[in-house]
């Protein structure tokens, strides 16, 4: 089983009060139904590309809890909970919980500092862990531990300045290649993988999804599209200008893992 190979997913509706979700410059707010569109288009393409979708429904008081990838981190093994760095987002792992418990044969709680699942990169070389205004060095370290309490291990490493998660500027394509913001492949973090670099007026693009045999993309970024066909993937292209108003992209959106009985049920 390839590290990217998932056959299920848990994924958060919006609430109304999406619109308000963080954002670390002014601008326009997101529309609700056009943020339920783009979701919706991408919960059709993880089904599309053979997971199955469990749709939670939408927390009014968290504005952010659609963004499931930052209060949990998921293994075939184990699911760990997470402790958010922003304080509205902080209770989101625990409204996690509940779902998280009844799907994974164990539940693993991060007992200090702040982490976000955004902020961690899975290869099959290990975890990366970004240092960000998210996650700081005590919920990293805890994070460390955790993980190698289930055999993954992981190093600590820098997120470049004004970005928001690690993921935000990188995802991996396989087991050898990554895509990453010039930046981010600059800074030696991915010595030993092929990195595919996003053009700089593509940055946004590096935060994809490799599910598969497919590699979700936001839609404009045609050099990055083409530059992952080029590499032989299957390339879906997805919608996400409302939710990028709210610093998000397509990683966060959902928890993605393979369920080794999912079938026997
Ligand atoms: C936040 O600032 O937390 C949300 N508005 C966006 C979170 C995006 N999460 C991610 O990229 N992992």
């Amino acid at each position: 089983m390839r590290i990217f190979d998932f056959n299920s997913a848990l994924v958060r509706l919006p609430g109304n009060s999406v619109v308000n979700g963080l954002r670390a410059n002014a601008g326009p707010a997101p529309a609700f139904d056009k943020v339920l569109a783009e979701h919706a288009t991408y919960v059709e393409a993880l089904r599309s590309a053979g997971v199955r979708v469990t749709v939670l429904e939408p927390l009014e008081q968290f504005p952010d809890s659609i963004f499931v990838e930052d209060p949990a981190l998921v293994f075939s093994e184990a699911a760990l909970l997470l402790r958010p760095g922003a304080p509205s987002r902080l209770p989101e792992a625990e409204a996690l919980a509940p779902s998280l418990a009844a799907r994974f044969p164990k539940l693993l709680r991060l007992g200090a500092g702040h982490a976000d699942g955004g902020d961690v990169l899975v290869t099959p070389r290990g975890a990366l862990i970004g240092l960000s205004a998210r996650t700081d060095e005590t919920g990293a370290a805890a994070l460390q531990s955790l993980l190698e309490s289930i055999g993954v291990a992981s190093q600590v490493v820098s997120t470049p300045r004004g970005t928001l998660h690690l993921k935000s500027d990188c995802s991996l394509v396989d087991e050898e290649t990554v895509l990453a913001t010039g930046e981010l492949a600059a800074s030696g973090l991915f010595d030993g993988f092929r990195v595919l670099v996003v053009p700089r007026a593509e940055r946004a693009a590096a935060n994809a999804v490799r599910v598969n045999d497919v590699m979700l993309v936001r839609a404009g970024c045609p050099r990055t599209a083409d530059a992952l066909e080029h590499h032989g993937l299957k390339v879906v292209q997805l919608p996400v200008t409302e939710i990028a108003m709210i610093d998000a992209g397509l990683s966060c959106m959902s928890l993605r893992w393979f369920e080794k009985s999912v079938f026997d049920r």
